[in-house]
């Protein structure tokens, strides 16, 4: 585009000198005039290629937002014009499609841990388990899922409640649905979802708040997730994961138990490796299929007790200095089931000892 745009600038520049600008003169063109020509005529086509640009995503969008009703109408018997007042309210934000297209960098562990795992947070941590101590609870006895847990996972995606994300999701969904081709599918199948919660829970499609990416309240859950597994855990007859804590801990643990979480299982504990066979046996997105007493084959033992009939996996984390490993559960696995990164798995982990054991400490 770059290119491109010296290359208008170029011809535009020459066909300028060609037809108005005299003859240069004995003396030198003062610099000020070139620089102030080839500003205008640069701001002038990039203006224009702005134009086109807007156009196009114009374009897209309507042709892209007239399939999609015409698919809603027919598949769930919408009523069209709902929907398209729906959607004509929907505003592009070029500000989502550049946070999207930023490449994902993946921090190394030990990047990722001190923004996580933070005195701030752990304190926060304890402060939102005694406020809603009985709702935790409750949760740990119905779904099985520690209250440390819910409360890190909680504390990860928006610091317990209080950065849920400020963007109207459905500016979110129909931006990325609509004008980011590479997963148009994705977004158009949440938007889906987005739209039938909102005529099965009444919820108010214009003005419910979170990321960039779509993802909806105090625990961050997509519209798919939010109508397959938030539930109502404070009995008012309504989901709300925006306003209601007690909802976004019973969601959480319903998400966790929902993937498989055994209760009372072991998570991860740390492990030692010896030469290079480990590496067969490194965690690559499945359930664990090996028992820890099986994978002592390939070089890799527990550092503390763990059960040699239970199913393990090998993590590796990069420290400054090295790597350290990790046996990890399936309980570790379903807490990936979250957010896919070993990393988030382990902060969540290592927030959640570090909430129960300041807690202890303070009671
Ligand atoms: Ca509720």
């Amino acid at each position: 585009m770059r290119f491109l745009i010296y290359a208008l600038v170029f011809f535009a520049l020459t066909g300028c000198v060609a037809t108005s600008v005299p003859p240069p003169a004995a003396e030198p063109q003062p610099e000020i005039e070139g620089e102030k020509i080839e500003e205008r005529v640069e701001g002038k086509i990039e203006e224009k290629i702005e134009e086109k640009i807007e156009g196009r995503v114009e374009e897209e969008r309507k042709e892209g937002v007239e399939n999609f009703i015409g698919e809603m109408v027919k598949r769930h018997g919408f009523v069209q014009a709902e929907l398209e007042n729906i959607l004509g309210q929907a505003q592009y934000q070029e500000g989502i499609i550049k946070a999207i297209s930023q490449p994902a960098t993946a921090r190394p562990w030990y990047a990722y841990r001190p923004v996580f795992v933070t005195p701030k947070r752990i304190a926060a941590g304890v402060a939102f388990w005694n406020t809603n101590t009985a709702d935790l609870e409750r949760a740990r006895r119905n779904f099985g899922i520690p209250e440390e847990i819910i409360a890190a996972v909680i504390g990860v995606e928006t610091f317990y409640g209080t950065q849920n994300g400020k963007h109207r999701i459905l500016d979110s969904l129909t931006t990325l649905a609509f004008n980011y081709p590479r997963r148009a599918a994705f977004f158009r199948g949440e938007l889906e979802q987005y739209l039938l919660m909102g005529r099965n829970q009444q919820a108010d499609l214009l003005n419910i708040r979170g990321s960039y990416a779509g993802a909806i309240g105090i625990p961050q859950f997509m519209p798919s997730s939010y109508r397959r597994y938030a539930v109502d855990f404070n009995n008012d007859g309504k989901i709300d994961l925006s306003g209601s804590a007690a909802d976004a801990i019973g969601s959480v643990a319903n998400y966790l138990k929902s993937h498989g979480w055994e209760a009372g299982q072991l998570i991860a504990v740390p492990a030692m490796v010896n030469g290079e066979n480990y590496r067969e046996v490194l965690y690559s997105g499945h359930p664990p299929r090996h028992t820890v007493t099986e994978i002592g084959q390939w070089g890799v033992a527990p550092r503390w007790h763990a059960p040699g009939s239970r199913l393990a996996t090998l993590v590796e984390f990069e420290m400054k200095n090295g790597k350290e490993f990790w046996l990890a559960f399936n309980n570790f696995h379903v807490i990936t089931r979250y957010n896919r990164s070993v990393n988030y798995a382990m902060s969540v982990l290592q927030l959640a000892e570090e909430i129960r054991a300041a807690r202890a400490s303070s009671l």
